[in-house]
């Protein structure tokens, strides 16, 4: 291994624990250290970021961390993605397509949702993000003010389940038909997808671009 090459996987190491202990300063100072070095966003958050946060997950499901934890680190992450978020944006080129992407209702959980709008952005379709908590009518109002993607996020067992009943809220409204439903996160799967008449599923970010092209006929 050559030494810029250690100095790399040691920034990468850096920014692993600042994510896990919850240091946001940290976080900022390794990310931008990192973007200083041409390291790709891909890198940071694959190779770093997300193992860090998903390892707080570990804990806490063994019990030796607590939502605390989980919050300062979620916090620490964001510090990062919001560096990142510019690096993956795409300026001054006309929108591949409308899309719209929230949390699903009752859940708050936002970072992969939002990795998911930064990818979207970067592949150049022009991205509304509804937040989290969103209530079934909100999605269907973006829809109805001409969204031709919508992506829903869910986290938790408890909360995959308002899935449906965001589907159904389209249907309801004659909406259906104008949109592509991708939806995606930790408890979601590709069975669970086509079981509630989601158009498609994707595991991970980088997926859901191509998920989302493939759907829209744009490749
Ligand atoms: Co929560 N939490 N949490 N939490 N939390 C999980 C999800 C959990 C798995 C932890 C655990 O037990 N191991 C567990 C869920 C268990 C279950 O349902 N099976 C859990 C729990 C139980 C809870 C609470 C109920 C805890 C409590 O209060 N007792 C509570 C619920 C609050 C609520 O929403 N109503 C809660 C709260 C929180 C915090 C607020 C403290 C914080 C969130 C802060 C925030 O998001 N701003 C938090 C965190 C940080 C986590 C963990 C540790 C990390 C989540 C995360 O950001 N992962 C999580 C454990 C874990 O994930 N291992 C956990 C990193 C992120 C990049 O991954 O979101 O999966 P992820 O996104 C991926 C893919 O899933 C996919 O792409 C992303 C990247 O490639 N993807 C999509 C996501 N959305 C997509 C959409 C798509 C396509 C792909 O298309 C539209």
């Amino acid at each position: 291994m050559t030494g810029s090459e250690e100095q790399l996987d040691d920034l990468l190491d850096t920014l692993y624990d600042a994510v896990s202990i919850g240091d946001r300063d940290g976080v900022i100072e390794a990310v931008k250290a990192l973007i200083a070095a041409n390291v790709s966003p891909e890198i940071v958050l694959y190779d770093a970021m997300i193992p860090a946060i998903q390892e707080v997950g570990q804990q806490f499901e063994l019990g030796k961390a607590f939502v605390p934890e989980m919050l300062v680190s979620a916090r620490a992450m964001q510090g990062g993605l919001d560096l990142l978020r510019p690096l993956l944006a795409q300026a001054n080129v006309e929108p591949l397509a409308k899309a719209v992407i929230g949390t699903v209702l009752s859940d708050i959980h936002d970072i992969g949702k939002n990795m998911v709008g930064m990818m979207w952005g970067g592949a150049g379709f022009e991205v509304t993000d509804l937040g989290v908590n969103v209530p079934p009518a909100r999605f269907v109002e973006a829809v109805r003010n001409g969204a031709q993607l919508l992506g829903i996020s869910a986290l938790l067992t408890t909360t995959m389940t308002n899935i449906p009943a965001t589907i159904q809220a389209l249907k309801d409204a004659g909406l259906r038909d104008r949109v592509k439903v991708i939806i995606g996160g930790a408890p979601i799967t590709a069975d669970f997808a086509s079981e509630v008449g989601a158009d498609g599923y994707a595991p991970d970010a980088n997926r859901a671009v191509s998920v989302a092209k493939q759907l829209l006929g744009l490749t």
